[in-house]
């Protein structure tokens, strides 16, 4: 259900229920959180990106299983703790670039999941919908909280409470993604993103992305200190000395991510 590949220090990760527009079932859930630890524990991976196979991108919570007349009534916080959740934070919390390339329609979970990951790049065609107002439910997969601070309360709340789709060149303008692209050269495109990161300072870039990130509980001062700390950690690294090096040397640095 998740196709993997390790190439040039990228593991692509592939969404591969295609049928069901790369809706989430459990199955799906378990290995693509397997991919993702695998990101973190393993060195030669030093870049993500995600992907979905097929015309979607993924269309969320897979509702084929959650029919309300097959079974009593349904515990979704349990769902929320035992999926999405672990992964979300996984994805948050990966000291590597995840680059996610949003080929087709991005619903419920499937929209905040890509709004969740670092650089998100989307094909012209593709639509994003925060389906969960049309069942009832509420935007999960951090969307409460990415929503916002992406793109504002105003807007945040218009797209949650009325799950009208947003076109990807939209998204980008608003700054809930970094790009749109041409549907044709969305996998190219996204593909040398992620290699080019993955041959990055993976450290530096790992240490960059938790600093912005802690900025949204940290106030500014706080945010100084945090700097401070991790330029220290970061001017440790072999990939500093590399790249200060190969500056005064006029070439191009080869950064190990160490
Ligand atoms: C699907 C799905 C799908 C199953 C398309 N499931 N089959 C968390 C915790 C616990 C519970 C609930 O939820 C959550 C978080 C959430 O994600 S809630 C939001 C769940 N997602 C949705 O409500 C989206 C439902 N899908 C749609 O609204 C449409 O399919 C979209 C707008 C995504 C795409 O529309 P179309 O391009 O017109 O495609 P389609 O509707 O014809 O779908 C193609 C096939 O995929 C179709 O199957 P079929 O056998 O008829 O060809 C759909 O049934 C299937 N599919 N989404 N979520």
């Amino acid at each position: 259900t998740v196709l993997s590949a390790l190439e040039a220090g990228v593991l692509r990760l592939t969404l591969n229920r295609p049928d069901k527009l790369n809706a989430f079932n459990e199955e799906m859930h378990l290995a693509l959180r397997a991919g993702f630890e695998r990101a973190r524990s393993d060195d030669d991976v030093r870049a993500v990106m995600l992907t979905g196979a097929g015309r979607g991108f993924s269309a969320g919570q897979d509702l084929g299983d959650r029919d309300p007349r097959k079974g009593g009534a349904p515990d979704l916080g349990r769902t929320i703790e035992t999926f999405y959740n672990p992964l979300l934070r996984l994805i948050r919390s990966l000291e590597k670039p995840v680059v996610c390339a949003v080929n087709g329609v991005a619903a419920g979970a499937g929209a905040n999941i890509a709004f969740a990951c670092d650089i998100t790049l989307a094909a012209r065609s593709a639509r994003f919908i925060q389906a969960f107002a049309k069942i009832g439910l509420v935007p999960d997969s951090g969307g409460t909280w990415s929503l916002p601070r992406l793109v504002g309360e105003a807007r945040a709340k218009a797209l949650a409470m009325t799950a009208e789709p947003l076109d990807a060149e939209t998204a980008a303008s608003w700054g809930l993604i970094w790009r749109a692209v041409d549907d044709a050269a969305l996998m190219d495109e996204a593909s040398a993103l992620a290699v080019r990161l993955a041959a990055g300072p993976t450290r530096g870039l790992g240490l960059t992305k938790r600093a912005i990130q802690a900025a949204a509980t940290h106030s500014f001062d706080e945010q100084l200190d945090l700097e401070r700390d991790l330029q220290r950690e970061a001017g440790r690294s072999a990939d500093y000395a590399e790249g200060v090096t190969a500056f005064l040397d006029k070439r191009n640095p080869e950064f190990r991510g160490r």
